[in-house]
């Protein structure tokens, strides 16, 4: 097996920023990283495609260019871990040796979960996804076409990464009917698995009055099991029936968002390196391994108790730099991340309410007004200055969240 001082699970957000602090400290042919995938995906950017602000492309960077040159490339999946031996294989049968790894494999999408859905979006214009590069493309030209009828925007069963994505698209395509002309031929339903609009008290007040004023109808608690495309029928579980009762609607179109759960080669892994999930078992604070103190996890593979964002991967990858050279130097992890994440709610083509909270969902805002108020400010903030923030700052390894801004545009009295 060839060795490493440090192996990389992922080049994605989690992967590639932790890469970039790596590389820049350890230099040349010292880090692995191990990814697959020919591009590397902005995926925040995938719900302004959906509405057709953007385009795919300028969320797409080719893998080679945007990971730090120093860094040697795998580009093979990873299969197997092996962290009694400090070894993981590959797909193409390669193993690899390290001191150190890094997990961030991000998190799998299960379209195949739902009976009749990947047909249905295979065959079906009217049957969309924002959460795959492929998908996406489909889901401005459904809503453009849109000449009335039903239009459901679901929620899944399982825990997913952006849970604000699945109402973000649903706000702009009520937005787009509006200003067309088609909005009084629309009967829009967002199905949700959760009992509430959103996780944190604040936003999810804010998010209520909006779904009544723009007359959007929430359905809780209702789980997509499966789409009959031809006949455009969707069924959904009712979560809360003792009798696993469902109920069956039409749809006209359809916006799907997938189940969603810890990457095969985890939950195949030995049993000590997850949790009863399959999500990488770490320290929320420290992020280190639980059981193996080598082994670090980033990113929407690990079992953190905070919403899965890139926003959250912005303030971990300096935490879990910072503690992986201590335990390097043989110190004790120092650097304690408080579960900060953030939600840009995009409300319309002009608005955005920008959630940010820790682990407890308390707010913990970065801006000195209120951001539960639909603004103008963020919604520019979300689309031209994140992308930005994303590609020259935090792939180089540059940005470790926004905390520095919110202390000084709090004098200091923030956490
Ligand atoms: P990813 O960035 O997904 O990277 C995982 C990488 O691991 C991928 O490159 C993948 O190819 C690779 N990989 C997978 N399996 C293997 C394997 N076996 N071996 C090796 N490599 C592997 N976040 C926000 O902060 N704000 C938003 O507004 C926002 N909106 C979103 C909207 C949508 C539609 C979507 C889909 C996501 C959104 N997110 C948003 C979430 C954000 O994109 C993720 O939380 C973030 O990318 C997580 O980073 P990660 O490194 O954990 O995973
Ligand atoms: C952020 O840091 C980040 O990572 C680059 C995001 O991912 C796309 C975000 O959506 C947000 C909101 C932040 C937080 C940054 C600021 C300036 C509030």
């Amino acid at each position: 097996a060839k060795h490493y001082p440090l192996v990389i699970i992922g080049g994605g957000a989690g992967g590639c920023s932790v890469a970039s602090r790596a590389a820049r400290a350890l230099g040349a042919g010292k880090v692995a990283v191990v990814e697959p995938a020919k591009n590397h995906y902005y995926q925040p950017m995938w719900t302004l495609v959906g509405a057709g602000i953007k385009t795919v492309d300028q969320s797409a960077m080719p893998m080679e260019s945007i990971l730090p040159k120093q860094c040697d490339l795998h580009k093979y999946k990873a299969v197997e871990f092996d962290p009694q031996n400090n070894t993981v294989t590959l797909s193409n049968g390669e193993q690899l040796a390290y001191d150190y790894m890094v997990v961030g494999m991000g998190i799998q999408i299960n379209y195949d979960k739902i009976k009749g859905l990947v047909e249905a979006l295979q065959q079906d214009p009217m049957v969309v996804s924002n959460y795959n590069k492929d998908y996406v493309l489909k889901t401005f030209p459904a809503i453009k076409s849109f000449k009335g009828g039903n239009a459901i925007f679901t929620f899944p069963n399982t825990p997913i990464k952006c849970a604000g994505a699945p109402q973000k698209i649903m706000y702009l395509a009520e937005d787009y009917w509006r200003k067309h002309g088609v909005r009084d031929k629309v009967n829009i339903s967002y199905n949700t698995s959760l009992p509430v609009i959103f996780g944190v008290k604040k936003y999810a007040a804010r998010l209520m009055e909006i779904v009544k004023k723009r007359n959007i109808n929430v359905n809780f608690r209702q789980n997509l099991v499966q789409v009959d495309h031809h006949n455009r029928k969707a069924v959904f579980q009712l979560l809360d029936s003792e009798k696993g009762e469902t109920e069956t609607y039409d749809y006209d179109f359809l916006h799907v968002s997938p189940p969603m759960s810890a990457p095969e080669p985890l939950k195949n892994s030995k049993a000590s390196m997850v949790d009863a999930a399959g999500f990488l078992d770490v320290h929320k604070e420290t992020l280190q391994h639980k059981t193996f103190p080598n082994i670090f996890g980033i990113g929407d593979c690990t079992n953190v108790p905070t919403s899965k964002t890139a926003a959250a991967v912005a303030c971990q990858n300096r935490i879990l730099f910072k503690n992986l050279q201590s335990v390097m130097s043989g110190q004790a992890p120092k650097s304690l991340y408080d579960g900060y994440t953030s939600c840009p709610l995009i409300t319309s083509y002009s608005k955005c309410i920008l959630a940010e909270f820790d682990f407890d969902g308390q707010p913990l805002e970065t801006f000195p007004f209120d951001q539960g108020k639909e603004r103008r400010s963020m919604y520019h903030m979300k689309k031209d200055c994140m992308p930005q923030l994303y590609w020259s700052m935090m792939m180089k390894g540059r940005w470790a969240g926004p905390k520095i801004f919110r202390k000084s545009m709090h004098l200091g009295m923030s956490r």
